[in-house]
């Protein structure tokens, strides 16, 4: 331990200015961090220390592992560019397969040997030119960049329902599965109808005795055209690895030209999925009175689209009740909705998603003269194009606020801002720099414009509520095409910044 603290001391010059490697600490070890790890070392960024809290890396697939846990991006594009791999067993991953990935990736690109796991940083102190680290043992050290890798959605999110903490079963969140709970042939209920609930809904429903599903709100969702991949045909790709790189840019195109297109304007896409997601809903769910209760009265893809075969049959199956009656409160024997009905339960899954605004916090970040996230933040984070801060200088996240999530890789996008930071620090070795910050005025006219141009998104003219609406009343999203984004990211303005040095 002291010797990290030494290692990460060893003198206050600037080091550009010193002609020596930036110091860099990146905070989270999930599928962004390890993209940071990997690409900063191609580019000849060495010294790099990475803070996991948690004993393992994986970030999302590591914390959730709920039954039927998958991504619903396919799996030869939900990877790595720099680490493609033929033998994924299905087109769309299950959650195991996916984190044994995000492990092995770490191992082969020596990410895990850099990365102190069981270390939460409490706190990061601008003191210019450095960041002063604090974590939660006491440690302090001393970087020149820090790069924030913790995700989006990784503060569960407990609904705030009277009696609550009576429920006399077992209860837990869809994050935090308790594994010592079998639920073959209990009474099971899961609140809410998220993409977590509908994975879960579809692949419990067959083993339990009776699933109440608690819906505040019906959620479109597509058919997912899950396969399975023969070996024959891994072994094919594997062989050649053009097929690899081919399908990667395949499924990156659909997705940016048809789902997220859909979601920023394209009208014949958003048509085709409103389409979509009726077909679905009439296709696989017979029961006109059930099919009324589950049909959203705002626009596809107003909220996360859904990509989910197992749910409508399962909510149809006998065993199954959709129970739409808001929830009054929890008793110890079960839910009692407000038409006074008591839904007597043995387990019950809060599937009720996660604080959106997290970011970085908890973690204390304090900028230029004092200035603390969390204040300056109050609920409506925002970032410059997604990566940067005025105030905080030297300072980046990936998967930032205000970035184009949604139904995309998110691993590309890490990628794309890795290269990004990568051009930042380019910049400040070649000029000798300190500190580098987005100037105020271009963070004003960058989220000013962001303002206006979300107006005319499916997320505000589809007329529903979700987990994107910040504070600020507005969704905390990239409101143009996502392929302009990964073009911004590949050509930096550096006019935006204020470069001092
Ligand atoms: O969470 P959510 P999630 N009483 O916030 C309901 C990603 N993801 O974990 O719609 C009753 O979407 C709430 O109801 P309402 C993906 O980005 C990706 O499912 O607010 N109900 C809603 O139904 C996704 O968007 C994959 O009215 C309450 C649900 O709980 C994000 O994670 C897989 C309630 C929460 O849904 C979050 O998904 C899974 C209350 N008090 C997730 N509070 C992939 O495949 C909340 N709800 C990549």
């Amino acid at each position: 331990m002291t010797e990290t603290v030494q290692a990460a001391n060893p003198g206050n010059a600037p080091w550009a200015k010193a002609g020596r490697q930036p110091r860099i600490a990146i905070v989270g070890a999930g599928m962004s961090g390890i993209a940071a790890v990997v690409k900063l070392r191609k580019a000849g960024y060495t010294d790099l220390t990475v803070f996991e809290k948690a004993d393992r890396v994986g970030g999302t697939w590591r914390e959730n592992t709920y039954p039927g846990l998958s991504c619903d991006i396919p799996s030869r594009w939900y990877c790595f560019s720099f680490a493609l791999q033929a033998q994924w067993s299905h087109r769309y991953s299950y959650g195991p397969e996916i984190q044994a990935y995000m492990e092995k990736v770490a191992r082969d690109f020596g990410v895990t040997d850099i990365t102190r796991f069981n270390t939460r940083v409490t706190e990061l102190t601008y003191t210019h030119p450095h960041w002063h680290l604090t974590t939660g043992d006491g440690e302090q050290a001393q970087y020149d960049v820090v790069i924030s890798a913790t995700g989006i959605l990784h503060q569960p999110a407990y609904p705030a329902i009277e009696g609550l903490a009576s429920f006399s079963g077992d209860c837990f969140h869809s994050a935090r599965w308790d594994h010592s709970v079998d639920v073959t042939g209990k009474r099971v209920g899961v609140i809410g109808t998220g993409s977590t609930a509908a994975q879960i809904i579809g692949a419990v429903t067959p083993q339990v005795q009776e699933m109440h599903v608690f819906q505040r709100t019906p959620q479109w969702m597509v058919e997912l055209p899950q396969k399975t991949y023969s070996p024959r045909w891994n072994k094919l790709v594997q062989r050649f690895p053009v097929l690899q790189r081919l399908s990667y840019h395949y499924y990156l195109q659909i997705l940016l030209h048809t789902f997220s297109a859909g979601t920023v304007g394209n009208k014949t896409m958003q048509r085709l999925i409103s389409w979509l997601c009726r077909r679905n809903l009439e296709k696989n769910v017979a029961d006109p009175e059930l099919r009324k209760k589950l049909t959203p009265n705002y626009q596809a893809a107003c909220k996360r689209l859904i990509f989910c075969s197992d749910f409508y049959p399962a909510v149809s199956s006998p065993n199954a009740s959709l129970v739409t009656e808001h929830i009054e409160r929890i008793e110890p024997a079960g839910v009692r909705t407000v038409d006074g009905s008591l839904h007597e339960l043995d387990i019950l899954v809060l599937a009720t998603g996660f604080d959106p605004g997290a970011f970085i916090l908890p973690t204390k970040v304090t900028g230029e003269n004092g200035v603390d996230l969390a204040t300056r933040w109050a609920g409506a984070p925002r970032a410059h194009r997604a990566v940067a801060i005025p105030d905080y200088p030297n300072f980046w996240m990936l998967e930032g606020p205000t970035g184009p999530v949604g139904n995309l890789s998110l691993i590309t996008i890490s990628e794309y801002q890795v290269d990004y930071i990568i051009s930042m620090l380019d910049k400040m070795k070649a000029e000798g720099l300190d500190a580098i910050s987005p100037k105020p005025e271009a963070f004003d006219d960058y989220n000013a414009a962001m303002a206006e141009a979300i107006k005319s998104t499916v997320w505000i003219t589809g007329g529903c509520d979700s987990w994107y609406f910040d504070a600020s009343g507005l969704p905390n999203l990239y409101p143009w095409k996502p392929n302009r984004y990964l073009r911004e990211m590949h050509n930096p303005d550096f006019s935006e910044y204020r470069l001092s040095g």
